[in-house]
């Protein structure tokens, strides 16, 4: 069948089919894993397209393309970490630029910003969900790059993407959406206005854990054939059997994410209600307080949740020590339920003092809410409270 034909479908069925289309030689439903490095060329320079698997790989653009489609976007430059693929992204920016972004992120995008590219460019961070006080900034500051994750890592604080992008366009500025937790089945940024929608595919886009990797979704030619090039000059690249794997991850994609959120709203509603919980944040509940433009710019809320436990660290340790199915890892966005402590785990390498300004405080507590039966899970949280009397 021709790519088209698959290209219109629905999200589910573009998951499942585009750049899976069977092998062309054996009729194989499962594509080959081209394990190469290399590409025999018939004269020097006369090739099939593919010359040195840096450059490009065969597995790596089927997964490519699938995920393009998923964004709606006509690019995407997958990479052998979501971190790689920030760097990659700051690498387009020149030098001495100013960038404005969000307070609240992944710890190692903020150890990235903060003391790996920190001389080559000036950062303001900022809280990005005062849209107004945002946009004034980013007329006054005139930045070469905006950057926002939304909902944010770990507080979950939700941006309105269709106007800081729309103000990051009108001074020159490109502008990211760090869509990590919402996946493209819930959001997609390029549709809201963004230059990019970046994903850590080790999270949901992926779904099973088992792997590292980035993607960099763009529909602007320009951004694009930048990437390309700066991918193929610092070397990035993610591995064909990596990509193989993403590849079958993907085609389960909207029925996780389904399942995902079916059980953290109802994890999030007996948190809600449980007496030693101080305060819970979850984008589907109403008293978040950017839950309208949740609705407005997601099909979705996710499978993410923070909260506040009563007793301050000792209550979180011990919380953590006597939950068992949330097992104590960091990461997030795999089918299995895992729960950590930021301010210790993944966001330690921001200073106390800056954590505490946005409120990531050590009782704080991130639940990646699986697709395993809710009622066990419920009793698995029940079973840490108790012990965190
Ligand atoms: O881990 P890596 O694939 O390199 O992706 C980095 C990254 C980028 N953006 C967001 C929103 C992320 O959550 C991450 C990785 N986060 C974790 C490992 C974590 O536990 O939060």
């Amino acid at each position: 069948m021709e790519k088209e034909f698959y290209l219109k479908k629905s999200f589910a069925t573009r998951a499942l089919h585009v750049g899976n289309e069977p092998d062309p030689i054996t009729g194989a439903i499962s594509p080959p894993i081209f394990q190469t490095s290399t590409y025999v060329q018939s004269s020097p320079g006369v090739h099939k397209g593919y010359e040195y698997s840096r450059t490009h790989n065969p597995t790596r653009s089927r997964l490519e393309e699938c995920l393009a489609s998923l964004e709606n976007a006509k690019h995407c430059i997958v990479t052998a970490t979501g971190m790689s693929a920030t760097h990659l992204i700051t690498q387009i920016i020149k030098r001495g630029s100013k960038v404005i972004c969000g307070d609240d992120i992944y710890g190692g995008t903020y150890r990235l910003f903060t003391t790996v590219v920190k001389d080559d460019f000036d950062f303001t961070f900022t809280d990005t969900t005062k849209t107004d006080e945002t946009i004034a900034k980013i007329k006054e500051l005139k930045p070469a790059l905006l950057w926002i994750e939304s909902p944010t890592n770990p507080l979950l604080k939700i941006s309105d993407i269709k106007r800081l992008t729309a103000a990051a366009k009108e001074v020159g500025a490109m502008s990211v959406v760090d869509n990590t937790f919402m996946s493209p089945y819930f959001q997609n940024p390029i549709d809201l206005g963004a230059d990019i929608s970046y994903h850590s595919m080790s999270k949901y886009i992926n779904g099973h854990s088992d792997i590292v990797a980035g993607a960099i979704m763009t529909s602007n030619d320009e951004i694009a054939s930048e990437l390309r090039r700066l991918q193929n000059s610092i070397g990035p690249s993610q591995s064909p059997f990596d990509s193989w794997l993403v590849l079958r991850g993907v085609k389960t994609l909207s029925i996780r994410m389904d399942r995902h959120q079916e059980n953290a709203f109802k994890v999030a509603e007996f948190l809600e209600k449980h007496p030693q919980v101080e305060s819970v944040t979850y984008p589907g509940l109403k008293s978040h307080p950017q839950h309208e433009i949740a609705k407005e710019q997601m099909s979705g809320f996710g499978g993410m949740i923070t909260f506040f436990i009563k007793g301050g660290l000792e209550a979180s340790r011990k919380f953590l020590e006597n939950v068992h199915l949330f097992m104590l890892a960091e990461s997030l966005g795999g089918v299995e339920s895992l729960v950590e402590n930021p301010a210790i785990m993944t966001h330690a390498s921001i200073p106390k003092a800056e954590r505490e300004k946005i409120g990531l405080t050590d009782n704080l507590i991130r639940l990646s809410v699986g697709i395993e039966n809710i009622e066990d899970l419920i009793a698995d949280l029940e079973n840490g409270f108790k012990h965190a009397k």
